[in-house]
């Protein structure tokens, strides 16, 4: 059976959204893109993801996966060759995204800022501070910009070294390591005009960005949100029932739950479970736009809570 065409609710500048862009290059997928606003409302994605409101989102019917990291694992579920994970690198690859998703990101968003500066829009500013809770301090993040542009540096030197025996990419055959990694070099490549005088200095790095540069999208056909909702309203979840002998905490199928980042955006999303396991939960909720909808979400960096 043919696979149904995924469908990623995402905006052009969204670098956790590159990430799974590249992969649909990296397996050569055809996918529809729905341009998603910068800044909430999002009023016909948020009766799909339960109020879930970071970027991207992937829609496959009416199943909607929240956070790129259970994006990745059901891509290469359904597609799995070529693999994310060649070589037996089976957990290396997505662990790293603790590290690409979290500090390094962190480092580049402040570089990014700290540059752009005053030139901002402060209804972005408004939006960020709502996703993160707390001030987002462009003037700080100007004046730290010296501090930044080391820790950046650190950062894309570990790289550097990564490659230094020649290798086309990180571990050796390419791999999710270079997917995560890559997102933050393409994110500060968007907005820094001074990333080349970095860069200078790394030049394995930067033959190695424009290789995973080369490697494109994948094919892309836009797709408008008011379809993107109707066709998960006609949808059924293809989502089957399946329960976690192991869970820890003795979770079950149709228990109800919320689950929320642990980071920021902390919107809890609120359900019973269908399916789970030590990667990945899913839960039913009913929309009255969306109908019903299962929503999934990976278990690192989320937290489930009895509702
Ligand atoms: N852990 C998430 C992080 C996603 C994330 O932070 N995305 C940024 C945009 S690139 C975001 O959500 N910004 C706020 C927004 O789009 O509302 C993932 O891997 O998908």
């Amino acid at each position: 059976m043919s696979q149904p065409t995924p469908i990623l609710h995402h905006f052009d500048q969204s670098p956790f959204s590159e990430k799974i862009r590249v992969i649909f290059g990296f397996k050569k997928l055809a996918w529809n893109s729905v341009r998603i606003s910068r800044i909430m409302p999002r009023p016909d994605l948020m009766p799909m993801t339960g109020g879930y409101r970071r970027t991207p989102t992937m829609q496959i019917g009416a199943d909607i996966f929240c956070d790129t990291q259970i994006i990745i694992r059901e891509l290469e579920r359904r597609y799995p060759t070529p693999t994310l994970y060649p070589g037996g690198n089976a957990g290396v690859p997505a662990a790293l995204g603790m590290w690409t998703d979290r500090p390094f990101f962190q480092s580049t968003v402040n570089l990014v800022f700290g540059f752009l500066g005053d030139k901002v829009p402060q209804d972005f500013i408004d939006d960020r501070e709502k996703l993160r809770g707390a001030k987002f301090d462009v003037a700080a993040m100007k004046a730290a910009l010296p501090q930044m542009r080391d820790q950046f540096r650190a950062h894309i030197d570990w790289i550097e070294a990564q490659l230094g025996d020649g290798r086309p990419w990180l571990l050796g055959e390419f791999s999710l390591a270079d997917v995560n990694a890559y997102m933050n070099l393409w994110y500060a490549r968007q907005s820094l005009a001074t990333l080349d005088e970095i860069m200078r200095q790394f030049p394995r790095s930067s033959a190695w960005e424009a290789r995973i540069k080369a490697i494109g999208h994948g094919t892309r056909t836009e797709m408008s949100s008011a379809d993107a909702l109707a066709l998960a309203a006609r949808s059924t979840p293809q989502s089957s029932v399946v329960a976690d002998p192991a869970d820890p905490n003795g979770r079950k199928p149709g228990d109800r739950v919320t689950v929320t980042p642990d980071d920021y955006g902390k919107v809890p999303v609120r359900g019973e479970i269908v399916s789970l396991s030590a990667q990945h939960i899913a839960i039913r909720r009913t929309d009255e736009r969306a109908g019903e909808i299962v929503v999934h979400f990976p278990r690192a960096g989320f937290l489930v809570v009895p509702d």
